[in-house]
């Protein structure tokens, strides 16, 4: 690594300079494991083969970057994952808390923070994709604390990882139904298919990372046994009262805000700096591209309504009760609902 020494910096620093600098020779090759992916179950669906592969529906080629991720990833101490099922809040709470974790090396009212030039998946790094592309040297290269991000159910993280009480998951998710909706939109744009062959095979539990459910309970069961190692978010409650959420998080990952911090106005101060509005009318996040590895996606793709219940506008009274019938049932008895 030349531009950025990691002995003297403390992080999370912004993803895409350490990544710049990262020699990929060094990076770690992908793993083959082509054996063990052709022996699980397939599928086909939304043009996409999956494979079930620990309870998972997994797109075929992230397989072997999970199996790496399992055999290779090496939790450090401080360490912050945050978790989410695909299009559930996660650009937010990657910007949320890059900006509280960074706060002492980045003031978030500062004119010069890293999320006014680089989209928020630039600055908190993409575990899944990393390993499928037999990158991960980069993650090895960023300085402690680390912030990262998976799509990964639970089940598929490493024991270390999970059974760690120095790592923290801080893990977010939605009504299902504005998941779906908004995964469509994301989705249309680089994949031919209609909503309602994304609503089948969701209610199959055959998309991407489904079944949704076990996405679901995977980290709400955590939550509710190792509160201190796995925090539950809910982005309708954060749209409610998003300082509120930063003040939790902040606690969670063990810094809380200063009687200096809320007196300067820190907590709302970030709530600001990674409001839908400001971030989707940065010049950063209307132009360039984020490259997904198997899939390209426009950074301002990323940013769409930012709202609870757009479901309305795109799914029939009858799919919707549907859908919410299969997911209350799936959860019966967990204590998580979405009513
Ligand atoms: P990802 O899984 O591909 O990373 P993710 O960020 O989880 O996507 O989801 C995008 C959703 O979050 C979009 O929702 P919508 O389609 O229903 O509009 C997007 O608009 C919303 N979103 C992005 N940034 C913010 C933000 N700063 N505040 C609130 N919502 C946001």
């Amino acid at each position: 690594m030349a531009a950025l020494s990691t002995q003297c910096v403390v992080g999370p620093v912004p993803f895409k300079d350490v990544a710049a600098a990262v020699d990929d020779d060094r990076s770690s090759p992908p793993e083959e494991h082509g054996d063990i992916v052709s022996d699980l179950p397939s599928s086909t669906a939304l043009g996409m083969v999956l494979r079930q592969y620990r309870g998972s529906w997994v797109i075929q080629e992230r397989v072997t970057g999970f199996i790496s991720l399992q055999r290779r990833f090496t939790p450090r101490p401080g360490d912050v994952l945050l978790a989410s099922p695909a299009k559930c809040g996660t650009t937010w709470l990657k910007a949320l808390a890059f900006a509280t974790m960074a706060r002492g090396a980045h003031p978030p009212a500062g004119a010069q923070h890293p999320l006014l030039r680089m989209n928020p998946h630039e600055c908190v790094p993409f575990m899944d994709e990393l390993f499928t592309a037999g990158q991960d040297a980069r993650l090895e290269a960023l300085p402690s604390p680390r912030l990262m991000h998976t799509h990964m159910h639970r089940s598929l993280l490493p024991a270390s990882v999970t059974h760690n009480p120095d790592c923290k998951i801080v893990f977010i998710c939605r009504d299902p139904k504005d998941m779906l909706v908004s995964l469509w939109h994301f989705l249309k744009g680089v994949r031919p298919f209609t909503f309602a062959d994304l609503f089948n095979s969701a209610c199959e539990g055959k998309s991407p990372n489904g079944p949704i459910w076990d996405h679901l309970l995977g980290y709400w069961s955590a939550s509710k046994t190792s509160p201190d190692n796995v925090l539950f978010l809910r982005y309708e409650e954060m749209l409610i009262d998003p300082v509120g959420h930063v003040r939790k998080l902040a606690r969670f990952i063990g810094q809380p805000f200063s009687h200096t911090d809320e007196a300067a106005g820190i907590p709302a101060d970030i709530v600001k700096l990674c409001s839908f509005d400001k971030l989707k009318g940065l010049s950063a996040n209307k132009a360039g591209s984020y490259d997904g590895k198997i899939f390209n996606f426009s950074h301002e793709s990323f940013f769409r309504k930012g709202v609870a219940g757009d479901w309305v506008n795109n799914m029939t009274p009858e799919m919707a009760q549907r859908f919410d019938t299969i997911i209350e049932d799936k959860l019966r008895g967990s204590g998580l609902t979405f009513k």
